[in-house]
This record gives C-alpha cells, structure tokens and sequence, in this order.
C-alpha cells in the first residue's frame, strides 16, 4: 500500500527506514462488522468513516454457563453464546477487555496474535485468571508493521486471530474450551476490503460450534454478498477445512492482490488446535445461490457429524431453487453417516455476534 507509506531520509540521502504510517485518517473506514454484523443487518462496508486510530476501547465480556455443562462468553448478562462474540480491532488499536466472571469456576480469556503483558496472558501461570465472581481487566495492544533500518520488516498485528479461556479446571483450559469458552478476533489492517457478513466456524474435537450435524449451524448470505469466514481449530483433533463450491487465496485475507499474486488458490486449509485462519469469498461467485456444503475433510469427522450448510440465497433474498430440498436432506440424513453419534443440541446459533463495541464514536 504505497500510498500508506513514506520514505524517511537520512541526512546522507539514502532511504534509512520506510514506515507504514498509521496516523492518515483520510480513507479510512470503520469495519462494517465492528457495529453489527447479523443476518439481518448487513452494513455497507466503509459507510462509517473512523474518526481517530491508535484508539484505546473497553468492552465487558461475561463468562457464565450455559445448558448442558457448558459455558460461554458474551457482551451482556445472559447472553453468552458458543462460540463468544466476534471482537474486531483496527491495527495499531488497544482494547481492554473488562471480563466478569458469572460461574463458580476459575476462568479467563487469552488472546491470540494480539500484544499483550504477563498479567493480561490469562494463564494461572501468570496469576492471570478470574476467580469465581471476580472481575479482572486484560489489555491487548496490536502494532502496524514496520520496516527496520537493516530492512528487516517486523510482522504486523494483522490477522484472524481467537481467543479462549486458560485456566478452568487446569493450567490450560482444557475444561473451558470443550465447554466452549472460545471466540473470533480479527485484527483489521487500514485499507482491508470489510465484509458484508463473518461467520466463526470452530472445530472442536469432533464438534462444530459444539453441535454436530444436523444441529450445526447454517450460515446465511445473499448472492454476492462479501461473506468473511473466521476458521479456528481447537481440542485433541486434527482437521481440513473445506467449502463447497468456493475458493480463496492462501494468504492473510483471500482476495488476490493482483494478478501475479502467487497465493495459492485453495478450498481446503489444514485446521488443527489452536490454529486459525479467515479469508472472504463472494457468496456463490461463478457458481449462484444454494445450499453448500462445509465440512472437515477428515472423513470420519464429517461422517461423525462435522458438517453444515453455506445457505447462499437469491440476490433478493428469495430462496434458491432445490435449495429447501437440500436442507431437508440434510436434516433428515443428519448430514452424517447414519448410527454416528450426534452431540446434543445446545448453546447459541452459529452466526458469530459481533461485538458491540464500535470504532466509530470516537
Ligand atoms: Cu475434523
């Protein structure tokens, strides 16, 4: 992005340093999923220009048990969902996550690929952890990449990250991810293309969100539609990430940057524990609405019920043709190899909550 860039000269005359900068506000937009990102209410990606960068926000996460033995995080009391409320964050941003813990169990959140001090690691390690009923602050930072004078270029912050509890019922929260303690965290670069819509797929030992087919969840989108998929890997199992009938490329958003960008093109990305990755697609691009399919790739896994539907529907709105039949079948199958066993149907819908918090106000 040259145009975010600037040559800092010696005094020799050579270029000693080239930096992102990250203080032009011009052209800069708010992500679309900061404000809201639900089914039903699409914004327009980059309607809400942003008015500062650098910015340090808070937001109060709530841990408290769900139905079933389970557990989430959410943006409200009561409101916990599986996975927890996708957090976004610009580049260069800070955000302190106020956590109250409503359980009886010691719990905290641990961030991933963000910035962040031993007392905000949430491992008991670290004595970073909510005791029950207690409310604790951790601080995540991000940094833009920058250029070192030997040339060197120091990663930014940039990424589908996630994050998850660490400390229930043992030193890595084992306990408190299979219950699902887990969620999506997108840290945005300036200048990223912002989706009409993102979706949080976990694979969780041989769950989905923890639910398994045909309980899984249905992710929505119109024809067209910039639909964002943030993919996390957690438990004891490995697993393949496919989509029906879409493609992305291999690098950090799964838009090509040209056409001599060397990405490859893929369908399928490996997704082990504690592995994440995201990219955008065009709904039904080249191929046009229907039920799709996506599933792990490992086949006992999607026999075993690691499977769900892609709905992408007419441009209206209007559901595609065979479209209902598709999602019949698949209740009626389970989606799975007949006799697997199907966990138990539980939790939130699979559509990720965006966080409430927005980037916007400021
Ligand atoms: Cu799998």
């Amino acid at each position: 992005m040259p145009e975010n860039s600037t040559d800092t000269r010696s005094p020799q005359g050579g270029v000693s340093r080239r930096t992102i900068l990250t203080g032009t506000l011009a052209g800069l937009m708010a992500p679309a999923g900061a404000l809201s990102l639900g089914a039903d209410s699409a914004i327009a990606a980059g309607s809400k220009p942003i008015t500062t960068l650098g910015t340090t926000r808070h937001i109060t996460v709530y841990a408290e048990p769900l139905p079933g033995g389970r557990y989430g995080y959410g943006l409200a009391p009561g409101k916990a969902t599986i996975p927890g409320p996708l957090l976004e964050m610009w580049e260069g941003d800070t955000l302190q996550v106020e956590l109250v813990n409503n359980t009886d169990k010691r719990l905290s959140i641990h961030p991933h690929g963000v910035d962040y001090k031993t007392e905000s690691d949430g491992s008991p390690f670290n004595d970073s952890f909510n005791e029950p009923g207690e409310t604790r602050t951790y601080t995540w930072g991000s940094h833009v990449q920058t250029q070192l004078d030997d040339g060197h270029w120091i990663p930014g912050t940039a990424g589908y990250w996630h994050y998850h509890d660490h400390a229930m019922d043992g030193e890595h929260g084992t306990a408190g991810l299979r219950a699902g303690l887990y969620g999506g965290l997108i840290v945005r670069r300036k200048g990223d293309i912002l989706p009409d819509r993102t979706f949080t797929v976990v694979f969780n030992d041989m769950t989905i969100n923890n639910k398994s087919a045909p309980d899984t969840p249905m992710f929505e989108a119109n024809l067209g539609e910039k639909v964002e998929f943030v993919a996390i890997g957690h438990g004891d199992q490995l697993h393949t990430f496919h989509l029906h009938a879409h493609r992305w490329a291999n690098n950090r958003t799964g838009y090509l940057t040209g056409p001599d960008d060397p990405s490859q093109v893929i369908d399928t990305r490996d997704l082990n524990p504690g592995d994440s990755f995201g990219f955008q697609v065009k709904a039904g691009e080249k191929v046009g609405a229907g039920a799709w399919m996506y599933h792990c790739h490992v086949q006992f896994h999607s026999d075993g019920g690691m499977a769900g539907i892609f709905l992408v529907r007419n441009a209206d709105g209007s559901m595609p043709d065979g479209a209902q039949d598709a999602i019949d079948r698949f209740h009626e199958h389970g989606g799975h190899t007949a006799g697997a066993a199907t966990e138990p149907a539980a939790g939130s819908a699979g559509e990720t909550e965006p966080e409430t918090a927005d980037h916007s106000g400021h």
